[in-house]
């Protein structure tokens, strides 16, 4: 029972938006109707949440298992979640929010899809890992394969993490090469190779940005800025003969979301082309997110290894590196690149990836996703103008992103000088009636195909509140 607390009761009237009937999406079949009756309005009372975080902190580091969940970014409390369900979170004080994290990616069909979890529960009663070869991992594997297209040989791994670090040993295993470039800003997990940052200026060698990552380690990454070919022909000239390959997410949701410029991608494909490299698609965020496959699908820029994770596990620690034949057989036992994990393959993660990828499949999935993320992004737009708050937002697919700047972002230097504090602000103000958002200016957001109309105006209703709000 949630403690008696401050009450506020936040009864969520959210403007109907102006949108034609066109817009009124069809109902369609992969939406699954969950019971809103039995939702509570929402009330600012947070009390369980604060005794919970004092627990926690006495035995997990700062509270938290990945350090965003502390709310470092936006400060106070992190709230703790009692249940999710399609496009709802739950706190453990029975409030509800309308949830723009989808556990960072995976909850693209919504929480608790009555298919996902009847998949997993069969699974589950099967046993819950064997440690050895099982069918699931291959009717996974043969899903992903035919949607990415530019992989013949897939590995499942357990986290985005082990993907990209994997991904990267493997390219220096075919090239021979120690050297790699990735680009500020950019996110690929946290192997002591890629936590690292620009040493001075306009130096391109990767410095540690992380404690207990040795300078030499972190030396081996050249680091560019994000949609700047300029400098990776620069850092190509200076080290073509040692680049083992160039390692990207496609569309950057780490600092924001930033589309590539026109080219920017293409150019890099050229680039690794000419000088022997290979091309690393970090699609853990944008892999059946934004696309079905990817963005490699949308662009047609086809890279040398694909890392995928989050919504191909479908809320169970599934990842995975895939590539053409030549490239992959170099991965033990075929070939001396070796990698294992006990976990790998987990019978239940596969049976939640193939249940979320079959609703994925469906005809009209990722197109209806995207009128729904655009219509966010345009209300979320519309909301901030009306308050004369500088706002720019972006959506693709399952994916949106909004930075509290006077013009698009393009890079990590523009990402840095978002306002970050109006953002904190904001995000307690939508967290208090009852959206939430990630807590930190530098994510992106995610919809779910639960995420339906009455959701949407919701969040718009709550934004431009919560814009007025926040200049106060
Ligand atoms: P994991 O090791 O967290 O499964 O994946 C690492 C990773 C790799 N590549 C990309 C493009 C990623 O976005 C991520 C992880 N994403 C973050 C959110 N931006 C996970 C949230 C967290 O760290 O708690």
């Amino acid at each position: 029972m949630a403690v008696a607390g401050p009450r506020v009761d936040v009864r969520l009237g959210a403007p109907k938006l102006a949108h034609s009937p066109a817009m009124k999406l069809p109902h369609p079949s992969f939406w699954f109707e969950y019971d809103r009756a039995a939702v509570p309005q929402v009330q600012v009372n947070r009390m369980q949440s604060v005794a919970a975080f004092e627990r926690a902190q006495r035995v997990l580091v700062g509270g938290v298992n990945s350090p965003v969940r502390a709310y470092g970014a936006v400060g106070g409390e992190p709230v703790f979640v009692d249940r999710a369900e399609g496009p709802f979170l739950f706190d453990i004080d029975g409030n509800r929010y309308v949830d723009l994290v989808g556990s960072w990616g995976p909850a693209i069909v919504g929480h608790a899809h009555p298919a996902v979890v009847e998949a997993v529960q069969q699974a589950a009663a099967n046993g819950l890992s064997f440690g050895a070869c099982c069918p699931l991992e291959t009717e996974l594997a043969e899903i992903i394969l035919g949607a990415i297209g530019s992989g013949e040989l897939i590995r499942f791994v357990n986290s985005g993490t082990e993907a990209v670090m994997s991904a990267v040993r493997l390219i220096r295993a075919v090239t021979g090469r120690s050297r790699i470039i990735k680009f500020l800003g950019c996110y690929h997990g946290h192997s002591d190779g890629l936590l690292v940052a620009c040493g001075s200026g306009a130096s391109t060698l990767g410095v540690p940005s992380s404690a207990g990552v040795p300078e030499k380690i972190a030396s081996l990454t050249l680091l560019a800025p994000f949609n700047d070919l300029a400098v990776v022909e620069r850092i190509f000239a200076e080290h073509a003969d040692d680049i083992a390959g160039v390692l990207v997410e496609p569309i950057a949701g780490n600092m924001g979301y930033i589309e590539p410029n026109a080219g920017f991608l293409e150019g890099l494909r050229a680039l690794c082309d000419r000088h022997g490299s290979l091309l690393v698609f970090d699609e853990v965020m944008t892999g059946f997110r934004v696309a079905w496959g990817g963005y490699q699908v949308v662009i047609d820029v086809q890279p040398d290894v694909t890392c995928l994770g989050k919504v191909i596990g479908g809320g169970m620690p599934v990842a995975a590196y895939a590539g053409r034949r030549e490239v992959m057989e170099l991965v033990s036992p075929l070939g001396p690149m070796y990698q294992a994990g006990t976990l790998s393959g987990n019978p239940l993660g596969m049976a939640s990836g193939i249940a979320t990828l079959k609703i994925c499949s469906r005809p009209g999935f990722y197109e209806s996703l995207h009128e729904q993320s655009t219509r966010l992004a345009v209300g979320l737009r519309a909301a901030a103008e009306s308050a004369s708050v500088a706002v720019q937002t972006a959506a693709r697919g399952g994916m949106l992103g909004m930075a509290f700047a006077e013009t698009p972002v393009r890079d990590y230097v523009a990402a840095q000088a978002c306002n970050h504090e109006l953002f904190a602000k904001f995000f307690h103000a939508m967290l208090d009636r009852g959206v939430w958002l990630p807590p930190s200016g530098y994510e992106a957001m995610f919809i779910s195909s639960a995420h339906d109309d009455e959701c949407i105006d919701q969040i718009i209703g709550a934004a431009a509140e919560s814009f007025r709000v926040i200049q106060e």
